[in-house]
């Protein structure tokens, strides 16, 4: 079985087709982070560029992000079920103001599959939820997403909040998201930047010194 009807599922917001595939996927032995990152993450693209080029519009992309989600659902039990201590412990939020939360949602998926103990705080965080759930947790990383350019700057709020309550040199601040570049990380004054999901389990295993 090859992943491009799965991909087209999720283009077409076909949730159950999603789910069906998804499961024909790891029974054909599909590993998830290949159903991840060759089906769902290029799918996600592909709805992407045709909203920015007006070829689909609002709803479209919810209902793909939607039926992106069921499959993203199925596999996540299987990115995680690594049963060994974790390697490292990161909190993830996307900043205050942005409610968009798939790439983050697959950067969280994709550092519990690699063995990260991760607390996702959702979207739309404030600076001062960082710090606390920090606090409650122990967290060794804070990772921060952002798509919008108007929100951007919030990251620099959330460094900002963690200095304030001297955590800031506890934890390693990683940051990313579309608008998000290595440039705009050191003008933040972040630890690290991470381009997509993958890259961001690179960086966040180079922040802890893991292999
Ligand atoms: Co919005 N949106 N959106 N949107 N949306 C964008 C981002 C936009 C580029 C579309 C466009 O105009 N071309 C544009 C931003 C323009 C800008 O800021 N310059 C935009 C806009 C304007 C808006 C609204 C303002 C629209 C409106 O209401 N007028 C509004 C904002 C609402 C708000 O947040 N306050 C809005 C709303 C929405 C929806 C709700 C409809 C929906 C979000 C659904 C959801 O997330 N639950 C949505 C979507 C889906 C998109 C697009 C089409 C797709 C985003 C996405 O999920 N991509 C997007 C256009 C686009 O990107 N082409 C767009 C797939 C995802 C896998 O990629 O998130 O980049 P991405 O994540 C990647 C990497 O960036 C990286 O890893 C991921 C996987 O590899 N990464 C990290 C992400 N976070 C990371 C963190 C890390 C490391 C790596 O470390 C911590």
């Amino acid at each position: 079985m090859d992943l491009e009807a799965l991909k087209e599922a999720v283009i077409a917001g076909d949730s159950k087709g999603c789910m069906l595939l998804t499961d024909v996927a790891i029974q054909a032995g599909h590993s998830p982070q290949k159903i991840l990152t060759e089906a769902l993450v290029p799918a996600m693209q592909i709805v992407g560029d045709k909203f920015r080029c007006n070829e689909v519009y609002v709803p479209e992309v919810l209902v793909a992000a939607r039926a992106m989600k069921k499959s993203l659902g199925m596999l996540k039990p299987l990115l995680t079920q690594t049963g060994v201590k974790p390697v490292g412990t990161a909190v993830i939020g996307t900043v205050k103001g942005d409610l968009h939360d798939i790439g983050k949602n697959l950067v969280g998926m994709m550092l519990e599959g690699a063995g990260f103990e991760v607390t996702d705080l959702g979207s739309d965080v404030a600076p001062e939820k960082f710090v606390q759930a920090v606090k409650n947790t122990g967290a060794q990383i804070v990772g921060v997403s952002t798509l919008l350019t108007t929100t951007m700057l919030g990251m620099k709020d959330v460094l900002r909040a963690l200095e304030q309550a001297d955590l800031r040199q506890k934890v390693k601040v990683m940051v990313g998201g579309a608008p998000v570049t290595q440039a705009f990380a050191d003008e933040v004054g972040a630890d690290a930047y991470g381009e997509s999901a993958a890259t961001a389990v690179d960086r966040a295993k180079e922040l802890l010194g893991i292999k």
